[in-house]
């Protein structure tokens, strides 16, 4: 880490001002150098010590996140690069810092197009709460979000897993079905990530990699069984990582995006994040209804005369008891 560069600028900023800038975006970040994808090149590179000032300024923890889109100077000489000009962005996923820079925002990722939920339809088993809380932080960062069904393969008729789809399907998002190992769906999936940066996010196992490396066989990200201590490990130590796509665009696969924002979420707005629930919420009896016990309630009486599904009613009111209870992303 180069302290010094927050309290003046390095020499190197100002040099050779004749160097060509070019335009790119973030696909990784270590802290101190940045990868910048320029075309088909992927360009090293370093940031102005004003843009750690401002940062500190903003109360952020990274002055530059993945997905932001940069102007770098290029050094001719070691093929390195300097950013000088960090784009206004469009989205954000972030989430509030833990330890030394308790209470900072850090950018996980930046100027997001669509975000996925994946989960596989056995093995693990399809949890719909999951989706749900994913959601919930889409809308927050107000990203457009989908549902990827994963491991196809594994299924014959399940009932639940239909019901569940047909159940986001009528809320309007998109509901992907896919098998990663038997190549199903993959084409539909590869024309929703075109141009576009966008978010895979699902629990250990439900096949995230797997379609990683089916979207982009050259990508060869790891998949497996991985220990649960070892993704914990992973989830603190890295960061989030854009892969780019030979079609165009980018996916990035991140593990802690199902709480993001959820955090800091008052209980008597979540009903708003539930987008059937939103036509009900002016003919509760009371404004303070939280839609669990008052009497009068016009969400519950949607759910009794069959117009909210009853497992996003259950899914409202498991969030619901959690944003009370102030535990929601904490530990988990
Ligand atoms: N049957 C089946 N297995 C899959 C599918 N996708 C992934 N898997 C398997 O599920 C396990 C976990 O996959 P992985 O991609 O590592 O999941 P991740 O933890 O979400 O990244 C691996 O053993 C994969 O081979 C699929 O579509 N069908
Ligand atoms: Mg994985
Ligand atoms: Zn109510």
């Amino acid at each position: 880490m180069d302290n010094a560069s927050t309290s003046s600028p390095s020499p190197a900023d100002d040099a050779a001002p004749d160097n060509a800038l070019l335009e790119g975006v973030v696909t990784r970040s270590t802290g101190s150098w940045y990868d910048i994808q320029v075309g088909d090149e992927s360009i090293p590179s370093r940031v102005r010590g004003k843009f750690r000032l401002e940062q500190e300024e903003a109360d952020q923890t990274n002055p530059v996140a993945v997905g932001d889109r940069v102007t770098i100077r290029l050094n001719e000489e070691d093929g390195t690069g300097m950013i000088v000009d960090i784009h206004e962005r469009e989205t954000k996923l972030s989430r509030r810092a833990a330890g030394r820079r308790a209470g900072q925002e850090h950018v996980i990722v930046a100027n997001v197009d669509f975000a996925w939920a994946v989960q596989s339809v056995h093995m693990p088993r399809l949890n719909a709460g999951f989706i749900d809380r994913f959601l919930i932080s889409a809308d927050m960062f107000d990203v457009p979000a989908g549902i990827i069904l994963n491991k196809v393969d594994l299924l014959n008729d399940d009932p639940e897993v239909e019901d569940i789809a047909a159940m986001y399907t009528e809320l309007g998002y998109p509901v992907l079905r896919t098998s990663a190992t038997e190549g199903i769906g993959i084409e539909a999936l590869r024309e929703q990530l075109e141009d576009k940066i966008s978010v895979v996010a699902g629990p250990s196992g439900t096949g995230k990699s797997s379609l990683l490396n089916a979207i982009e066989p050259g990508l060869d990200v790891e998949t497996g069984e991985v220990s649960q201590k070892t993704e914990k490990g992973k989830h603190t130590t890295t960061f989030a990582e854009l892969h780019p796509i030979s079609g165009g665009g980018f996916i990035v696969d991140t593990p802690g995006i199902r709480e993001f924002g959820i955090l800091e979420l008052h209980p008597a707005d979540l009903a708003h994040f539930f987008v059937e629930f939103v036509p009900y919420l002016d003919d509760c009896k009371f404004q303070d209804c939280t839609h669990d016990h008052e009497p009068g309630c016009a969400v519950k009486r949607a759910v009794d005369d069959g117009d909210i599904h009853p497992r996003r009613y259950e899914s409202y009111l498991n969030v619901l008891y959690s944003l009370q209870e102030g535990e929601e992303g904490l530990g988990r």
